[in-house]
């Protein structure tokens, strides 16, 4: 299988959940928590000492991504802080060592598989808590961040080993898993200091469908896309204005993962939300721009999905209830960006995503034709079109609906 063929499922679904957990919500304070604050080994060694998610429940948080209309989610396996939800024979840094005593990622990956959705492991490739992981302390590398480790002599190939026997658990323990998410290789660790190749090639070798981010490369530009590039691009906390091109100006598959607030991990102080409308709108932008959505949730050291986040969670799904067949299988249209808002498109049907109402009826630049049909996707009913190109009637995202315009002969791929 080449990328186009391993990401079709993926471009298809356009929407997931990420999911930040691990010993860091104890602490509440975000999962960069142990480095930010320079808490020492010992000190965050308690919160190893007292996890005990009494209400850990993924059935819950995968009927809550199913109910928002996303198809797959990416957990936290191991995050910067190197606490393993998963039972590794490779250390005793492990949630089965913890009051919890479970393996977290077999329910996890069991809740989702039942409710149909698609799996997927979030892996830090960085180390904290391993004595063999540099202690970078630097401004630009603040990784560990602390005075036990920076003279510390490291023995780095065995951090290799152990990080590359970690994935190699976590695909071969767990059944199929569809997507492998690395994070982060930075600017002067190039993908052969992680071993790059030679992990990828394992992958492929347990799993051969499997699609991997490109976070193993730092930002190593490769003869060999197929390798340091990975198969999708995975911007942060942005959607990338006109999509992401490669060298050739071919879209590159990405997806835009972003938080609900301003933290992956649990924060309880954290109250800045974005609001469903703002959620929505952001699933539009990605999709208008053929990429995907990966929207994160940061349960409590209980195992429970803020109240506000599942909020939000619902109303998207409400709208992706009745809108979904505008994101589903979609991608931007060969059009000129309106003013009035987003398109998206599947075959021969446009889907226009009006974000502003204005006063009149809204027009549609560039359609080769005349618009034979418009109806709002939300009801199916029949909009008024004004002239061959214009809409008189609409109604806008807020409410849920949009315009359907079927029968157009749209620019396609062929066109120039
Ligand atoms: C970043 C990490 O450092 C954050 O903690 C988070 O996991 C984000 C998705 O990637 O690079």
């Amino acid at each position: 299988m080449n990328r186009k063929e391993r990401t079709k499922w993926f471009l298809d679904d356009r929407f997931g959940m990420f999911i930040h957990w691990g010993l860091y919500a104890i602490p509440a304070r975000g999962e960069w928590v142990r480095s930010v604050e320079k808490i020492s080994n010992e000190d965050y060694e308690k919160y190893f000492e007292e996890f005990n998610p009494s209400h850990f429940n993924p059935k819950e948080w995968a009927r809550a991504a199913k109910a928002a209309g996303q198809k797959y989610a990416v957990l936290t396996t191991k995050h910067h802080d190197g606490f393993c939800l998963f039972d590794s024979k490779l250390t005793d840094y492990k949630a089965t060592n913890t009051p919890a005593k479970r393996d977290l990622i077999k329910e996890y990956v069991e809740a989702f598989r039942e409710e149909g959705l698609k799996v997927g492991f979030y892996y830090s490739i960085i180390d904290w808590h391993h004595e063999n992981y540099p202690a970078f302390g630097d401004r630009n590398h603040p990784m560990r961040d602390n005075e036990n480790f920076r003279k510390k002599q490291i023995n780095f190939d065995q951090y290799l080993e152990y990080m590359h026997g970690q994935v190699r658990e976590l695909l071969t323990n767990y059944g199929k898993i569809d997507i492998m998410w690395f994070d982060f290789s930075y600017d002067d660790m190039t993908g052969e200091k992680w071993k790059a190749t030679e992990l990828i090639q394992m992958i492929r070798d347990i799993q051969p469908d499997i699609i991997i981010d490109n976070r193993l490369g730092g930002n190593i530009k490769s003869s060999n896309p197929e390798i340091y590039a990975g198969d999708f691009y995975s911007p942060e906390q942005i959607v990338p204005p006109g999509g992401i091109l490669d060298e050739n100006g071919e879209q590159v598959p990405w997806e835009a993962c972003i938080t609900l607030n301003d933290n992956w991990g649990y924060h309880s102080k954290d109250k800045n939300y974005k609001s469903p409308k703002q959620v929505i709108r952001t699933l539009v932008e990605c999709v208008s721009k053929n990429g995907n959505l990966l929207l994160n949730v940061g349960p409590d050291a209980r195992g429970i999905i803020p109240q506000e986040s599942l909020g939000i969670l619902q109303e998207v799904g409400n709208w992706m209830q009745r809108n979904g067949e505008s994101i589903y299988r979609c991608k931007a249209a060969k059009l000129p960006k309106p003013e009035w808002g987003r398109y998206t498109q599947n075959g021969n049907k446009l889907y226009a995503h009006v974000f502003d109402r204005g006063i009149g009826p809204i027009y549609f630049a560039g359609l080769k034709d005349k618009i034979k049909k418009a109806r709002l996707l939300a009801d199916g009913s029949e909009l008024k079109i004004e002239t061959p190109w214009m809409a008189e009637q609409y109604s806008d995202i807020e409410s849920g609906a949009f315009i359907n315009l079927e029968g157009a002969r749209l620019p396609d791929e062929n066109d120039t």
